[in-house]
């Protein structure tokens, strides 16, 4: 091998060994810098006579085109090993799983609640509410509940704190007064249209056991207007849990029964014809028709209008809707059971 061929080859040598684009810089320099061996090659061509520097530089020249050639297929070699390693580190497997949407939903008392509010907005009600903390007259006294009813003391309601005349509202109906009263500044008592309104909605009684929570949902609702009757509130609420439970293999009847604020007033009793609860009478709601005294509580003349009303507890009807056997379950929060109402 010549001289200028074993420089090419350890030219080479040198390139592949340089394993960083700054080493191939600096091994390239040793060839073909300022002081590099092939620039000292072409240097020593001044001391050739003239006929043979043509011959002397082709060769020098071959050879350091030869040097080039290798060094810049070192270098793409290089760059190529570079994109490798930084598309290697930013690897995305496409084929790992997604991850989840966590979408949450509403609570089973939450989700009966409005499928119940849609139900009754079906057959012409509107869904009325009110404030959680009450006055003792919007709570008691305009139901019929004079000063000394028993439902009134300490151990019954939630008092606030130093006050006897403000309290956590106990039933809903507090919010049928507020709508009566409303209805009447609206229209006058003259010829005021059909009152048809739901009210549910959370509600405080002192009361903590397996079948008791001191909050707890009801669900009342009422129809004030011109000769509105009893049988008027039997169609509608068999009609309702009929399409609340989806079946018209369910009977009702109606027990006789006290509330303060009707008179009369009767237990609703609902039973399944088919499934589980086959055959058995079970306590669903009260009823009645509005009390003389609280329809003028609420500023409706009892002579001209008459009204039913009705409550339920949410709960009760979320329980048999969804086959739940513990109240307890709706206060928990434990994410295995709410989350099976997605
Ligand atoms: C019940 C039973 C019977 C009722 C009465 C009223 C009001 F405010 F209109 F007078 N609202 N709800 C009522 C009647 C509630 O719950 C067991």
């Amino acid at each position: 091998m010549s001289d200028l061929e074993q420089l090419v080859e350890q030219a080479r040598q040198d390139f592949a060994a340089a394993a960083s684009p700054a080493l191939l810089e600096q091994a390239k320099a040793r060839y073909l810098g300022k002081s590099g061996s092939i620039t000292a090659e072409l240097k020593g061509l001044a001391a050739l006579a003239p006929e043979e520097k043509k011959e002397a530089g082709g060769r020098i020249n071959r050879a350091k085109q030869s040097i080039e050639a290798a060094l810049e297929a070192r270098r793409a070699e290089l760059r190529k090993a570079e994109l490798d390693r930084q598309l290697a580190a930013t690897a995305i497997d496409v084929t790992l799983p997604g991850r989840q949407r966590q979408t949450g939903g509403l609570h089973p008392v939450s989700r009966a609640q409005e499928r119940i509010e849609d139900l009754f907005r079906s057959v012409g009600f509107t869904v009325a509410d009110g404030p959680e903390i009450e006055s003792d007259w919007y709570n008691f006294t305009a139901l019929n509940m004079p000063d000394n009813h028993p439902a009134r003391s300490m151990h019954d309601t939630f008092y606030l704190q130093g006050r006897d005349d403000v309290l956590l509202r106990t039933h809903t109906s507090p919010v049928q007064i507020r709508a009566m009263q409303a209805h009447v500044a609206r229209y006058g008592t003259e010829n005021m249209p059909d009152l048809r309104i739901i009210a549910p909605g959370r509600t405080y009684r002192v009361d903590w056991d397996a079948t008791h929570s001191p909050m707890f949902h009801q669900l009342e609702g009422m129809w004030i207007g011109e000769k509105v009757s009893m049988a008027d509130l039997k169609g509608l609420y068999t009609h309702f849990l009929r399409r609340f439970f989806e079946t018209d293999e369910l009977e009702v009847r109606f027990r006789p029964s006290f509330f303060p604020f009707t008179e009369p007033s009767a237990e609703i009793d609902m039973a399944f014809l088919t499934g589980k609860h086959k055959g058995k009478w079970l306590e669903i709601s009260g009823c009645g028709m509005m009390h003389p005294n609280v329809l003028a509580f609420g500023g409706i003349d009892p002579e001209r209008y008459t009204g039913f009303a009705f409550g339920s507890g949410l709960e009760r009807l979320a329980m048999l809707l969804y086959g739940i056997d513990d109240i307890r379950l709706f206060f928990e929060n434990d994410l295995r059971f709410l989350s099976q109402f997605r």
